[in-house]
């Protein structure tokens, strides 16, 4: 496959999904069919989940952090580390994943769109997000410390964003600003491993085209938005982008 023509004026933006870290040995939610347990992953990893049953929550990413455990990140996040190398402040890469793999493989300017699996918040005190590796044994719903300082009961929730809850308005403020910064450009937007079905991350590639972006798509079969895109790429990510992205990964 004939690489990806990128050069010292070339501003790529990156958009990645569960696919690229499914060779990692990570599960794709569409392996799961959208299910965990015979529970919908909407119902489970939303607000109203939360509230009607947090020890069912802290469960299911209990479950997710300990298969995290011994995870290493892959050759299509290798690729995506070293273009980052190559291009520096021209690349931005926006991940859907909660998995951390990007910045395991060196990715250092990174936007995780939904949040960080290893990382725990108050649901209710304005208390910096912290790492938390703690699975809580899939027994117990954790309280916040420093509301319970103050005799107060206040539950510690994953720091994910939830289907129905908004994303970081400064993650959109900074894809915003690159984009524009890349529409003077060589501008490529480059989608891997998602299957384009969960706004706005489905979207960008609309915004991206209108700015005049050459857009492409990986994966490894066709998404719902595919045609959205200039090329499509089909195959496993971990294959396809050392190619594309013409690096020894
Ligand atoms: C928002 C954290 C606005 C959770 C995630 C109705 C009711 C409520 C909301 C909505 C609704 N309709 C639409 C919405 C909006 C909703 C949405 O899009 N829902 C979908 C399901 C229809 N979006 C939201 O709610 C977002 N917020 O819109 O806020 C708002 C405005 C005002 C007030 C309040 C709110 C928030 C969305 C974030 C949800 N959180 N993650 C967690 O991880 O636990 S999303 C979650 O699912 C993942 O992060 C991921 O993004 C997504 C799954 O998508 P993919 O990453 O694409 O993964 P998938 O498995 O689907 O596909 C993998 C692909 O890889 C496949 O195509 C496969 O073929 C391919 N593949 C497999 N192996 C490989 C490969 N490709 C390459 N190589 C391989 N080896």
């Amino acid at each position: 496959m004939k690489p990806l023509a990128i050069d010292e004026s070339t501003h790529v933006l990156v958009l990645t999904g569960a696919g690229v870290s499914k060779e990692s040995g990570i599960p794709t939610f569409r392996d799961a069919g959208g299910l965990w347990e015979n529970h919908r992953v909407e119902e489970v990893a939303s607000p109203a989940g939360f509230e009607a049953d947090p020890l069912l929550v802290w469960r299911f990413y209990g479950q997710r952090r300990r298969g995290l455990r011994g995870v290493l990140p892959n050759a299509g996040h290798r690729a995506l580390a070293d273009l980052e190398k190559r291009l520096g402040d021209r690349m931005l890469l926006v991940t859907q994943n909660v998995d951390g793999l990007h910045a395991a493989a060196g990715s250092t300017r990174v936007l995780e769109l939904h949040g960080n699996l290893t990382t725990s918040r108050c649901s209710r005190c304005d208390r910096a997000p912290f790492e938390d590796h703690d699975t809580y044994d899939g027994q117990r719903v954790p309280a916040c410390g420093e509301c319970h300082a103050r005799g107060e009961l206040a539950l510690l929730r994953p720091h994910i964003v939830w289907f129905g809850e908004r994303l970081d308005p400064d993650h959109f403020v900074r894809i915003e600003r690159f984009m524009r910064n890349a529409a003077g450009a060589r501008f490529l937007f480059l989608a891997v491993g998602t299957s384009g079905l969960v706004e706005p991350a489905a979207s960008f590639v609309d915004a991206a085209r209108r700015l005049g972006a050459e857009t492409w798509l990986v994966n490894f079969e066709r998404a719902a938005n595919t045609d959205a895109f200039h090329h499509f790429v089909e195959g496993p990510s971990g294959v396809v982008l050392p190619e594309l992205l013409g690096s020894s990964a």
